[in-house]
């Protein structure tokens, strides 16, 4: 039997970027992450980046699907759910059409459409994957379902960043936004945040330096970031590249909910 040894030279340190702060925010490094075990999919793994466990009102997976795998059958679980290819590309079937979803393709879909998911690539696919319950609100109906590539959805700018809003910001019937912020080196927040609204944060590119709850932690690509509501929150890239992540966010709704 053999065992995986790590290198000698790494230290803890860099390797355990992972912190966790319950109820306020939580860093998760692809370093750390553990995968799981899906019951509806076959040639594929998930790793759980946000969940109720850990205070989120929503369930993000970065889902691992190998050539060949996918959905074993329509998902159908009465949640909303949104997907970003992040690299690799998959099949996404919803009734009688099929879309080919390449890096940067999304969709968001409404509770109860039934779709299926299939890596008919020849390399692994890696897909952000976003459930959490539709929140619906008065005299607004269901949009009907989105895909799209962030190819085609113009950055405008907002704050000292410019900003793709893959999901439409303008619709008050959607309750999250998915939104690309892109920063040049060197840029930061103008102002800290604090607000009710949740995000998980996909790092995609470029490094930075995230100031969390007055933390301070290095980020960089393909590192996920869990905020709870409220957590204070101000972002500088750093490095000589171009920063870049994909957010989520609940919005349009009055939090009366669950009252
Ligand atoms: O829209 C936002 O709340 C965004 N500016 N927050 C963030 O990037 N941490
Ligand atoms: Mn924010």
């Amino acid at each position: 039997m053999s065992t995986r040894r790590p290198p000698v030279d790494a230290d803890i340190a860099s390797r355990a970027r992972a912190t966790v702060k319950p109820g306020v925010y939580t860093l998760l490094p692809q370093a750390n992450r553990v995968p799981s075990v899906l019951p509806n999919f076959s040639g594929a793994s998930a790793q759980v980046l946000a969940a109720p466990q850990l205070g989120a009102r929503f369930v993000e997976h970065e889902l691992l699907i190998r050539p060949g795998g996918g959905s074993l059958g329509p998902i159908c679980d009465g949640f909303e759910h949104f997907l970003f290819v992040l690299e690799g590309g998959v099949t996404l079937r919803m009734e009688a059409a099929e879309h080919q979803l390449c890096e940067g393709g999304y969709s968001w879909l409404p509770p109860e459409r039934a779709y299926e998911l299939k890596n008919q690539t020849d390399s692994q696919t890696r897909v952000i994957w976003l459930r959490r319950r539709y929140a619906s609100a008065e005299g607004l109906q269901v949009p009907d379902a989105i895909v799209s590539n962030e190819r085609d959805i113009p950055a405008v700018p907002e704050d000292t960043y410019l900003e793709q809003h893959l999901i439409p910001y303008e619709n008050p019937a959607f309750d999250l936004a998915f939104n690309l912020l892109n920063f040049e080196p060197g840029t930061c927040f103008g102002y800290v945040e604090s607000h009710i609204m949740e995000h998980g944060l996909y790092m995609l590119a470029g490094r930075g330096i995230y100031w969390l709850n007055g933390d301070y932690h290095e980020v960089q690509a393909n590192d996920f970031i869990f905020m709870a509501a409220y957590c204070p929150q101000y972002f500088y890239a750093t490095g000589w590249d171009r920063a870049r992540y994909l957010l989520y966010k609940d919005v349009n709704r009055d939090y009366t909910q669950g009252l």
